[in-house]
């Protein structure tokens, strides 16, 4: 069977690669001209663990091709971006367009998935676009009977863990009609070890935003109480493992704020769905959204208190140990210093080489990219923003002397 993965990102290669790791034949399909051509070199254009591996494997097999361009498949996997806009509601531009590449190639009997994260009502609107552009395949051509197949299986891998939990993880599959769903059971049982779970597609939709609002109302719980313990003089961490000692409580960790592509904005798809009813998710997103500035206030505190013109910012991704500065806090604090703070040198600590200054902050203010260590041992405050494992190498002693922010209980005692 041929399967197209149209959107070859963080979610589509690693799905593309471990499809074609079970010698189906994929083809996938991106926009980015850089990003077939990286493909098509058995390179991946993005930090991911064990991804590299995986893709080098299929290309060199021959079971994955990478081209700009939708092809004829059994089966087209969905997984483009569905950010947000401005006015908090999904932006479902790109899933449009893919809709409409899919149309001319599609044929009866093909199965569609998105996998994109997407509000409920989406796949239906995917299908009600491919099937306007194509009345040959609509129910009433056909007497009735969906000749085309639409389902929603929502991704739910942890970034840094993607390769081992697209194996390991239950997978939720919502049809748009209980053929679709078992059809597209079939497919993601070809490597899917965990549970697979049908039901019909809006309560997939559904299940996946509830599942990311769940955590982040959990975190949000725990940046609360990490401002109320400073106000309060006692140590947030500390108090947070102590009351984890109670079998029933299980409290996360504080941080700069909530980042990545899905946490901080996948509760908005609810609040967009239901905005009278959803009074929590709502207000923990407020919480989690005004953590960046807080921390702001506490590295403008510290440099006035000491005096100091250069401040080390460790970190600039949404969180350990990947390269991923989408809806970043780290990057949202420091571009948020940067233009408050204009004669303000700020060196960013990263943990991967040739890590790039991301879009957002280039050209803005005094900031350079360096190591840690370089940017810790030029500069008066240290703000870490980010756990890297990387950032393990800065000793003791060379933070000895410096005003340090440590916005995760890095360096706790
Ligand atoms: N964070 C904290 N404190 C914590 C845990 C996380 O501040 O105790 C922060 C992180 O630093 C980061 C953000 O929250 O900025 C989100 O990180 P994360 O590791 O919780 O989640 P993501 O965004 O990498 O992946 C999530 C996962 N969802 C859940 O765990 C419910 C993943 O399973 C989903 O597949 C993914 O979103 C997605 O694509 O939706």
């Amino acid at each position: 069977a041929t399967v197209a993965v149209i959107g070859l990102g963080y979610i589509g290669l690693p799905t593309a690669a471990i499809l074609a790791g079970k010698g189906l034949h994929v083809i996938g399909v991106d926009v980015n001209p850089y990003t077939v051509e990286a493909v098509n070199e058995g390179r991946v254009p993005f930090v991911e663990p064990d991804l590299g591996i995986h893709v080098a494997g299929a290309v060199s097999q021959g079971h994955l091709v990478a081209q700009a361009t939708v092809p004829e498949a059994d089966a087209y996997i969905v997984a483009v971006p569905t950010p947000f806009k401005e006015d908090k509601t999904a932006d479902l531009v790109y899933v449009e367009q893919a809709a409409r590449n899919i149309a001319p190639r599609i044929k009866a009997g093909n199965l569609v998935i998105l996998e994109s994260t997407s509000p409920p009502g989406t796949t239906k609107h995917l299908a009600e676009v491919i099937l306007g552009l194509r009345p040959d395949l609509a129910p009433d051509a056909n007497g009735g009977k969906a000749a085309v197949m639409f389902a929603h299986c929502p991704e739910r891998v942890l970034p840094g863990r993607i390769m081992i939990e697209l194996v390991t993880n239950d997978r939720i599959i919502g049809g748009l009609t209980p053929a679709a769903a078992t059809t597209a059971a079939a497919l993601y049982s070809t490597f899917c070890q965990g549970g697979i779970h049908l039901t019909d597609a809006a309560t997939a939709e559904m299940a996946k935003l509830v599942e990311n609002a769940y955590r982040d109302v959990n975190i949000a719980f725990a940046n609360e109480l990490s401002v109320i313990s400073d106000n309060l003089g006692i140590d947030v961490w500390n108090l947070i493992e102590l009351a984890n000692h109670h079998p029933r409580v299980n409290i996360l960790q504080p941080g700069p704020g909530v980042g990545g592509h899905c946490i901080a904005v996948d509760p908005w798809f609810i609040v967009a769905a239901d905005p009278e009813n959803a009074k929590l998710i709502r207000t923990a997103r407020q919480v989690n959204d005004a953590k960046p500035d807080y921390v702001v206030a506490a590295v403008e505190a510290a440099l006035a208190e000491t005096g100091a013109t250069t401040v080390a910012a460790l970190g600039l991704a949404f969180k350990a140990n990947v390269d991923d500065t989408r809806e970043s806090p780290a990057a949202e604090i420091v571009r948020r210093l940067a233009a408050a703070n204009p004669s303000l040198r700020i060196l960013a600590g990263t943990a991967f080489a040739n890590t790039p200054l991301p879009e957002e902050l280039a050209g803005l203010g005094n900031i350079s990219v360096v190591s840690g260590e370089t940017a810790v041992k030029e500069a008066g405050v240290v703000v870490l923003l980010v756990d890297h494992d990387a950032f393990r190498e800065i000793t003791p002693e060379q933070l000895a002397g410096k005003k340090i922010v440590d916005t995760r209980g890095f360096w706790r005692n």
